[in-house]
């Protein structure tokens, strides 16, 4: 019964171009040196990769599981690894950051202007009395300023909280809440879409709420005009960046604190149950974010463009935009808005303006391109491109051959990296110089990495085989706990196999014949149909390899004669639709995918809808489209990117 069927048969595999492994910077070596001695080889990359004010001793302490120490007596200051070493190095020159605003705007900000930004605002933070363990919650869009403000607060040793720009008043105020921040760092408003949409206002009224915490803790508020949209003022509490920050003195030396120093609180916005402030420390964090940015995306810092899409507000844009690049050295992009404003071809425009050379996204939004058809992409120069990545669903191998082809030129390696806001870092994927790719495979874990896929008895499944995907080692990035609930952190990721003392990552996994891991999607949304177990990912994999399908969600919805049954919302192709007509398609796909899977995986139901509900990083809520499978009212949709989406999708089932 643990055991999750497996049906999707997919056997296209890609090889490293023998041009592009001899300039990798992650090699085999790395695999065999992790295996010889996994704490040593942790050791090596953290003196490596950087810099201690006092070195450590101690590599990991885990007397005490599951709370794990790392690198415990050394002492690093996080934002001087992103920004002063590189300028001491005679870098400050080099271009941090290429950034773009939605409308057209734009700036480059070089490691010197950045590390001077930062320190600025870090004697500001300090004139506001924020410290060591204070608590700032960071609300702004996707400007430099977001990544200076981290930075700036990292650099004196105080706790950051990203908030998603686009989250609520209501979620923001129990965010606030719950960390006890004192500052708050916002802007009047942003670019979405082709309009300013404002910021403040949320932060307004969030500290508005009488007898909340938030406007107990919140003494001041710190504002970036970015929008030019009216805002309201509390005087002494608000206060212009662009007043304060220019005003104040550019000399800061940053001080070292404890590799355990926590770094940040990053709310999981979670596709299920209250939100949990997932806790990150310093030292082992900085190391596992920078080595695998670089081995993992082969990162030269002299001449590559990388350009990480993720939000800020989501952990990818915290290991992979702030920390993992910048403590590399890296050049990259940073864009405000939408891929589709002002015109549908926007990303690929700056592709090719900045010459991006590592593209790092997520499978939502290539489907999203698959939607509108490979002419959009087809018109913009790629061919700066030479690795790409995937990151937060898996990737349906249709999708990823797509990536490749039509964004890679049949060239670039794909890099489908699995891992969580709890992990910190990246722990599955392939190193594009060595590992031979498989489309729709996140393969095999980074070096320094143990997984395992066990039943629910916590015995390794064996190759072929689907079950629950652990980890089996602890690792430097792990989260050190959930801020203010440690029975809940020991309860939610390790009660499951303590016997074992594995983490429980809530995904399902399969081991194919070579041992390489498919994810199968969480847990919580696996069907059983007739006692067999089906994964959401296959059955959606089978779709999206349709010629009309550009995505697709399955659900399992209760059922009279087999316990549970797939249901399936799919969105069609612009282009299939320009020459064909719908009727009749959902009898074909249901053919279809019991055809390419199987009669047990045919879909009782098809619905063609427009859109799927995502959460702001594009996973899509299983669980609200189970509530419409079923009839029932639609649950919690505050965490979708547009909560408008579940109406319409009602009423197209209807
Ligand atoms: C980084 C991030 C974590 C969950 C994770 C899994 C899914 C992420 C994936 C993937 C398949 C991949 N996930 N990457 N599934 N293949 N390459 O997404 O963090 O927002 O915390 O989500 O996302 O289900 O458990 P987070």
């Amino acid at each position: 019964m643990s055991q999750i069927d497996s049906l999707l048969h997919e056997d296209r595999h890609f090889a490293p171009a023998a041009s592009f492994r001899a300039q990798a910077v992650g090699t085999a070596e790395l695999y065999e040196r992790a295996a010889a001695d996994r704490e040593g080889f942790w050791a090596e990359q953290a003196r490596e990769l950087v810099h201690w004010h006092r070195p450590f001793t101690q590599v990991l302490d885990w007397t005490n599981p599951p709370f794990a120490e790392w690198f415990a007596d050394g002492e690093l200051n996080v934002a001087y690894n992103c920004l002063d070493r590189h300028v001491e190095a005679g870098n400050g020159a080099r271009v941090a950051l290429y950034w773009e605003g939605e409308p057209g705007d734009s700036r480059q900000v070089t490691y010197a202007e950045l590390t001077d930004e930062v320190k600025r605002l870090a004697n500001v933070l300090g004139d506001l009395g924020i410290g060591r363990g204070d608590r700032v919650a960071i609300y702004l869009p996707m400007i430099p300023e977001a990544v200076a403000a981290m930075l700036a607060v990292a650099r004196v040793g105080a706790i950051h909280s990203v908030v998603f720009g686009g989250f609520s008043a209501d979620s923001l105020r129990a965010r606030i809440d719950d960390a006890g921040a004192k500052l708050v760092i916002t802007a009047d408003g942003g670019w979405r879409k082709g309009k300013v949409s404002p910021l403040k206002p949320a932060v307004d009224q969030a500290l508005a709420d009488r007898g909340s915490g938030a406007q107990e803790t919140v003494e001041h508020v710190l504002v970036v005009k970015r929008g030019d949209n009216p805002v309201d003022w509390a005087e002494g509490r608000d206060i212009w960046w662009h007043e304060a920050v220019p005003a104040a003195s550019a000399d800061h030396e940053a001080q070292p604190f404890p590799a355990e120093n926590p770094l940040f609180i990053l709310y999981t916005s979670g596709t299920t149950g209250k939100p949990k402030g997932i806790l990150h420390t310093s030292g082992g964090y900085l190391t596992q974010a920078t080595f695998t940015n670089k081995v993992v995306h082969d990162i030269h810092p002299e001449t590559d463009v990388y350009w990480c899409t993720a939000d800020i507000g989501w952990i990818t844009g915290h290991s992979y935009v702030t920390y993992g690049p910048l403590s590399n050295g890296a050049s990259q992009v940073l864009y405000e808005g939408t891929p589709e404003s002002p015109e549908p071809g926007r990303w690929w425009a700056l592709v090719e303006k900045y010459k991006v050379s590592v593209l790092y996204t997520a499978p939502t939004a290539i489907r999203s391109f698959m939607k509108q058809g490979r002419q959009i992409p087809q018109q913009y120069d790629l061919s700066s491109i030479r690795v790409l990545g995937s990151v937060g669903e898996p990737i349906n191998p249709e999708a990823w051959i797509w990536y490749r082809e039509i964004i890679g030129a049949d060239e670039a390696p794909i890099v489908d990296t699995w891992w969580q806001t709890e992990t910190g870092a990246i722990m599955i994927s392939a190193l594009p110089g060595v590992t031979e790719t498989k489309p729709g495979s996140a393969q095999v874990p980074i070096p320094g990495v143990s997984i395992d896929v066990v039943d629910e008895s916590g015995a390794h499944v064996g190759n072929g085989n689907g079950g629950l995907l652990v980890i089996t080692e602890p690792w430097p990035s792990m989260l050190r706990g959930i801020w203010g609930d440690p029975e809940r952190f020991v309860e939610t990721y390790w009660e499951k196999f303590a016997d074992q003392g594995y983490y429980f990552a809530g995904d399902g996994a399969r081991l194919d014949e070579d041992g390489d891991i498919w994810l199968l999607g969480r847990v919580d949304d696996v069907m059983n149909v007739s006692g067999h177990r089906l994964s959401t990912a296959e059955i959606e994999s089978a779709l999206v390899a349709n010629e009309a399908v550009a995505e697709a969600a399955v659900v399992g919805a209760s059922d009279e004669t087999t316990g549970q049954a797939v249901v399936a919302f799919v969105i069609i192709k612009e282009n299939y639709l320009k020459q064909h007509s719908p009727d009749g398609l959902a009898g074909t796909l249901r053919g279809w995918v019991g055809e390419q899977i199987g009669p047990i995986a045919r879909p009782r139901d098809v619905y063609i809808v427009g859109e799927l509900p995502k959460t702001r990083s594009g996973k899509i809520m299983r669980r609200l489209l189970r509530d419409v499978a079923e009839g029932r009212e639609v649950g919690d949709t505050t965490t979708l990117a547009d909560t408008a989406v579940m109406s319409v999708i009602s009423a197209q089932v209807r």
